[in-house]
């Protein structure tokens, strides 16, 4: 018979095997410029990490706590953010500046911590002056504890970037500038693959019979990939670090921010080799031929100085994802709506006399104090949106209520939109309305109410409107935004306040982070200005609305 005290020590045994797996894994990172030649075209002053791009990809396995010490070697603020992870009870890691801190100042350092409960595939990238244009961004893997839920034998990682012979504050300059033309005219940005020219991608290898998991990540400023490996079949399991229903594609097209995992599993001679395709481009770039789209082919090599088979036709029957089509693996059921609301995006013309977008005619703008700051130390006032302030498009979320947003595109651009702290359900697809009938698409409705997937980053295509839904269980201060980077410098934006009153009972932001406001001269309590009620003497006018961009 098993005794009391062995059993006792088996279970002590056991807890201490967990613990003793869950790693603390610390990064330092340092922040600073770097002058570099990353295609070939000539040197650019870029941002990069201990004097270096790209910055090494992270890997950690859920239960793991990644502490990342970022010191600030800029003469601007910084700030990182852990893209699709939803920092639940520590809303104030999230990173994006004024949002849920205030930004590193120049000569500063603190230390994010991230306990990781979500497993896939996420990225780490810079949420202060758009810093991650100008390469501040890299993978960040989280590995299942234990077995995966699908079967794979080794995995394969691609990040995609694009690349280009400006900064970021050089082109955002051109367009905000009210005195020149809008839009300006485009650039032909070049593509990275795993941070090196496209041109020169590295040979992935195949065993025969083997199944890899490509994961593939778009970390883009305003470039979309796709990502083909033609003569294979490619089974999409993951999206945006969620699970899937396996679903079998022919390609994966990825919106800057997205990503997906396919499991590919190789043939079973090693008689040829093939070509994987990475294809740079966006939909309102012209194409051009050599600069738009950018067509990079990889080696997939099974044996060297095998033939090369020339596999694949890119015809109508090819099979790019959809995310519509994809079901959650773990089987949840659309969530019943409690609450829609109804978005609209676009570009006008505000006061300022620049071009800006906007959600329902609202173009963000920063605020001072921290818009979660405000939420924390505000009582029962946080409860009102007015004193976030007219410029950050605050709406209250009650606590775990389900919202839909019902979100318009009627443009002639795609706009891929993240929103920080939560994963949605995509439920439906259509045609925008708002157009003239004249220039009213012929998109049908497609919809995915059973059990649809979840992701963190959706595309509106042109002209249609999508609808996805999530619960409100996550209390803390959430943003919406295009991230296309240009288009969230010129404001796409708005901010969550989810269930201030449960937020102010449960968190409490470290000294440690603060301090950075208190470096700066920046209240940590108070309005969107740091003061009283609606008083917001200090906060610089919200753009006021005059037409819509014609
Ligand atoms: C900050 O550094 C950037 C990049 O070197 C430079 O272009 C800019 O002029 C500097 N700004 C200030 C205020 O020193
Ligand atoms: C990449 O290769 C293409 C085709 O050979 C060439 O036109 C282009 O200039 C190259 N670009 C870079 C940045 O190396
Ligand atoms: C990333 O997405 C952006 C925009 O959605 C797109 O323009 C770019 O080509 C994509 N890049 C990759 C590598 O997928
Ligand atoms: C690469 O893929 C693109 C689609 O993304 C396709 O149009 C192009 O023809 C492919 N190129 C080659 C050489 O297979
Ligand atoms: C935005 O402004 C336009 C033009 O005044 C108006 O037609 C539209 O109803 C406004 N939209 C919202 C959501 O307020
Ligand atoms: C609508 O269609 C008209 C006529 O084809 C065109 O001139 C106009 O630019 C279109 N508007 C939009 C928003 O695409
Ligand atoms: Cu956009």
């Amino acid at each position: 018979m098993l005794k009391l005290d062995t059993l006792y020590f088996i279970c002590f045994w056991l807890v201490y095997a967990l613990q003793a797996s869950a790693a603390l894994v610390s990064v330092h990172w340092d922040i600073g410029y770097v002058d570099i030649d990353r295609v070939g075209y000539g040197t650019v002053r870029a941002i990069g990490v201990n004097g270096a791009l790209p910055i090494p990809p992270i890997t950690l396995t859920v239960g793991d706590t990644l502490a990342l010490t970022v010191h600030n070697s800029l003469n601007v603020t910084t700030s990182i953010h852990a893209h699709g992870l939803f920092q639940k009870g520590t809303s104030y890691m999230d990173g994006p500046a004024s949002v849920t801190q205030c930004g590193i100042p120049p000569g500063d350092q603190i230390t994010y911590e991230y306990a990781v409960e979500q497993a896939g595939t996420f990225w780490l990238h810079g949420h202060d002056h758009h810093q991650n244009s100008d390469g501040l961004r890299t993978p960040l893997v989280i590995h299942d504890k234990g077995k995966p839920p699908v079967a794979y034998d080794e995995e394969i990682l691609f990040s995609f970037e694009d690349w280009y012979s400006e900064t970021f504050s050089e082109r955002a300059r051109v367009t905000l500038d009210p005195d020149l033309p809008f839009p300006p005219a485009h650039g032909y940005g070049y593509g990275l693959i795993n941070g090196i020219n496209g041109n020169y991608t590295r040979p992935i290898h195949f065993q025969p019979g083997r199944t890899y998991r490509l994961r593939l990540i778009n970390m883009s400023a305003t470039m979309w990939y796709q990502f083909s490996l033609p003569g294979h079949v490619m089974h999409v399991i993951e999206v945006d670090g969620e699970y899937t229903e396996p679903l079998s594609v022919d390609g994966v097209d990825l919106a800057p921010a997205q990503r997906y995992s396919v499991l590919v599993t190789a043939h079973l001679t090693n008689s040829f080799n093939y070509k994987y395709n990475a294809t740079m481009s966006a939909s309102f770039i012209p194409p051009a031929a050599g600069l738009s789209p950018r067509v990079f082919m990889g080696d997939v090599v099974y044996q060297q100085g095998a033939p090369y088979i020339q596999a694949g036709m890119y015809d109508d029957s090819f099979r790019w994802v959809n995310d519509i089509e994809l079901h959650a693996l773990d089987q949840s059921p659309a969530l019943p709506v409690d609450r829609s609301l109804r978005l609209v995006i676009g570009n006008n013309i505000y006061s300022t006399r620049q071009h800006l977008d906007h959600f329902n005619n609202v173009t963000y703008a920063t605020p001072i104090t921290p818009t979660l700051y405000t939420a924390l130390s505000m009582g029962n006032m946080a409860m009102d949106e007015r004193v976030y302030g007219p410029q950050t498009h605050a709406v209250l979320l009650k606590h775990n209520e389900v919202v839909e947003l019902v979100i318009h595109n009627p443009n002639t651009l795609p706009h891929p939109l993240h929103l920080h702290g939560h994963a949605f359900q995509i439920t439906e697809y259509g045609p925008a309305d708002l157009l003239a009938p004249v220039n009213r698409t012929a998109d049908p409705v497609v919809k995915n109410i059973g059990v649809p997937a979840r992701r963190d980053t959706m595309v509106i295509p042109p002209y249609q409107y999508i609808k996805v839904r999530f619960r409100a269980d996550n209390p803390g201060v959430w943003l919406l935004h295009c991230h296309m980077d240009i288009h969230f410098a010129l404001g796409m934006a708005m901010t969550f306040i989810e269930a201030p009153d449960v937020l102010q009972k449960t968190q409490a932001v470290p000294p440690e982070m603060l301090n950075l406001c208190a470096k700066q001269r920046i209240k940590t309590t108070g309005n969107a200005a740091g003061n009283q009620g609606l008083d917001f003497t200090g906060l610089p006018p919200a753009p006021v609305f005059i037409s819509r961009s014609p």
